[in-house]
């Protein structure tokens, strides 16, 4: 059985605090016409939902492949209005992981926030209750268990970024690809703090 690969910088060494479903609230503000602070329940209601068998990449040389059901980002973007002269998305997680990207390209890439992860809900290490997931560009551009998302004028590096990776185009190399009905060990991952 394979071990599948889980990174969650913000709780290296440590353990991933839970998330009560009923308590979270998603936040989306900054520069948008109609800012929301939506429960689970709230956002199903808002949002048409959507699920797709698609593969993540990972810029650590594997990827993994799952159903992913959850909202797009593009029916999102539309419901709160970003004004004009603010192109870019700041996602930050609950445990302070950010990552910026422009609304335009993860529009075009079919970029979701996910909730379930093969018919179950997220887990904790997957990014409970809700992740940004790309499947075009490196995930080190996607967050888990989101918190806010504002729509802000200016980029900035990302975690991940200010770390030290810069292009997240997905380069064609070998690398562990690992599939749906693979047998794997989900309670059993190997945090890598190196990433
Ligand atoms: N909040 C948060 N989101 C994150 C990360 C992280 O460290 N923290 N790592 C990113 C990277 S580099 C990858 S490859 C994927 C890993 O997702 P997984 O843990 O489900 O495999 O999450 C991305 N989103
Ligand atoms: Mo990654």
């Amino acid at each position: 059985m394979r071990k599948v690969p889980t990174f969650f910088w913000e709780y290296r060494g440590r353990e991933v605090p839970d998330v009560d479903l009923e308590q979270y609230r998603l936040t989306v503000a900054g520069e948008v016409r109609r800012p929301l602070e939506a429960s689970l329940s709230k956002l199903a209601k808002l949002l048409p939902e959507t699920e797709v068998e698609r593969r993540f990449y990972c810029v650590n040389g594997w990827s993994l492949q799952a159903a992913w059901r959850g909202y797009r980002i593009a029916d999102l973007v539309a419901f709160v209005g970003p004004e004009e002269s603010a192109p870019y998305l700041r996602v930050t997680s609950i445990g302070g992981y950010e990552d910026t990207s422009k609304i335009e390209g993860l529009v075009a890439g079919d970029a979701m926030l996910v909730t379930h992860m093969n018919g179950a809900q997220l887990s904790l290490k997957r990014g409970k209750p809700i992740r940004l997931m790309l499947f075009d560009i490196y995930q080190f551009k996607g967050v888990k268990a989101v918190g806010r998302i504002d729509v802000v004028h200016d980029y900035r590096p990302g975690t991940w970024e200010r770390v030290g990776y810069s292009d997240a185009t997905i380069q064609p190399y070998p690398h562990l690809a690992i599939d749906r009905d693979e047998e794997v060990m989900p309670d059993d991952v190997v945090l890598d703090k190196a990433d």
